[in-house]
């Protein structure tokens, strides 16, 4: 019976994980490394911005059923979402899966499970047990391919939540559920099945790992061919948004959409994991991320062609044309900049133009601005009419409800094709 589970990372992932457990009546112990972030939690208040989150933890603070804490304590069952990004060449930091390993094992009792969520490499969850196991030789850990009496289950179960659907997709999505022994993933079973509507899907440990890395490749290798169709149309002087309109009419056709980058701390990363196991293999997953870290510099050489033609053409100094970015988020809609190349080409315009960026950001929240440059913001209508060169960076519902008009004045580099 899992009568208290322990949420282990409370970010965009196990935060509303935590906050699902507790709406369903579970003790939950949300634990996370980041004082301010558990003192916010435990006045009914998130940290993070994410629909419908702020009312289910302030409902289940209020109730008793959800604590965060900054060091394990003893649960049943314990979900473990913490980063996993990359250092150096690309290659996956799992530092923080060896840390929270160190300082779960000294809580493990026999009986409980232990799931990791955090997108990892293919072996993490392996080698996981095997931190664990060092610190706890008095216990049972399970190891793949032997279906032996254990003490501990251990399973790994990716999300694949989207950012601003987490409470819908939380319950609604499947989950691939890969234990290390089939035991294992009865018992992670035991767990999801507590709030998720979506179907439970055995596997092993390793093939959970590598699905998730796979979906997230899957989607950064379709945007990375609509983002390399854009630089091809735009040479041969088509538009590449009706282009990929008309080929999407095909029944077995389904390009995804060119944008100015891609951002994000998934699709962005993930993929370098693939890379990372087998180099000399993955050609389609590395060319797919270059082609797409590579687009932002693109749109900065269109952003600089037309400062030169403004220039020309209203007879001023290239130090005088106003540049306005509209959108700094890593997508639409949401307020995270996180790895996100719109904020990226913002500040690289302003190295390039000191003085002459300005940007609209609606969904804009100063807690959740990872900004290291200030960028000066404007209001969308009072932009209208200080703008010289026009750079469409993020299709938020604001800019494609309201399309501005501008005056034959105003060069526009829409990277989303929507004005
Ligand atoms: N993007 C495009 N063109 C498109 C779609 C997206 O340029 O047609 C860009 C976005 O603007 C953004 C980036 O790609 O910069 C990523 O956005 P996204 O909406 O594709 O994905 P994320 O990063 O918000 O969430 C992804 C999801 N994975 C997949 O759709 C396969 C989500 O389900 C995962 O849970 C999440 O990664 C994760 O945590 O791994």
């Amino acid at each position: 019976m899992n009568k208290t589970i322990s949420v282990i990372g409370l970010g965009y992932i196990g935060l509303p994980a935590a906050a699902m457990f507790a709406d369903k009546g579970v003790q939950v112990i949300g634990v996370d490394v980041n004082q301010h972030a558990v003192n916010i939690i435990n006045q009914g208040k998130i940290h993070i911005v994410e629909p419908g989150l702020g009312e289910m933890v302030q409902k289940a603070v209020a109730n008793g059923l959800l604590k965060a804490v900054t060091k394990p304590e003893t649960a049943d069952a314990f979900l473990i979402a913490v980063p996993t990004p990359f250092k150096g060449d690309h290659q996956p930091d799992l530092s923080y899966i060896e840390a929270v390993s160190k300082a779960l094992a000294p809580v493990l009792k026999k009986g409980d499970t232990v799931i990791l969520e955090s997108t990892s490499p293919v072996g993490t969850t392996e080698q996981m047990v095997e931190w664990l196991a060092a610190a706890r030789p008095d216990l049972k850990f399970p190891y793949e391919n032997r279906d032996e009496e254990v003490d501990i289950y251990v399973a790994y179960c990716p999300e694949r939540v989207l950012p601003g659907q987490v409470i819908r997709e939380l319950v609604e999505n499947d989950r691939i559920i890969g234990g290390i022994t089939d035991e294992c993933s009865n018992k992670a079973i035991e767990v999801y099945s507590i709030f998720v509507k979506g179907d439970l899907v055995k596997t092993n440990a390793r093939t959970a790992e590598m699905s998730k890395l796979t979906e997230n490749a899957f989607r950064d290798v379709n945007i990375a061919f609509a983002n390399e169709l854009s630089l091809i149309a735009d040479r041969l002087n088509i538009n590449v948004w009706e282009l990929i309109a008309l080929a999407n009419r095909h029944p077995r056709v389904n390009i995804l959409q060119p944008g100015c980058g891609v951002g994000g701390h998934c699709i962005a990363v993930d993929p370098w994991f693939i890379v990372d196991k087998s180099p000399d293999l993955a050609n389609i997953v590395r060319t797919a991320r270059e082609v797409n870290d590579n687009k932002p510099n693109w749109v900065i050489e269109q952003v600089k062609q037309a400062v030169e033609k403004v220039a020309n053409f209203a007879n001023k100094k290239t130090n005088e044309v106003n540049i306005v970015c509209y959108g700094l988020a890593f997508k639409p809609d949401i307020d995270d900049l996180r790895e996100s190349p719109a904020l990226a080409i913002a500040e690289k315009l302003m190295d390039l133009y000191p003085n002459q960026v300005k940007a609209v950001e609606p969904n804009y929240n100063s807690e959740a601005n990872h900004s290291e440059k200030e960028i000066a913001l404007l209001d969308y209508q009072d932009s209208l009419s200080k703008v010289d060169v026009a750079v469409l960076l993020v299709n938020h519902k604001e800019f494609v409800e309201n399309k501005p008009h501008f005056g034959s004045n105003v060069v526009v580099v829409d990277t989303k094709g929507i004005w």
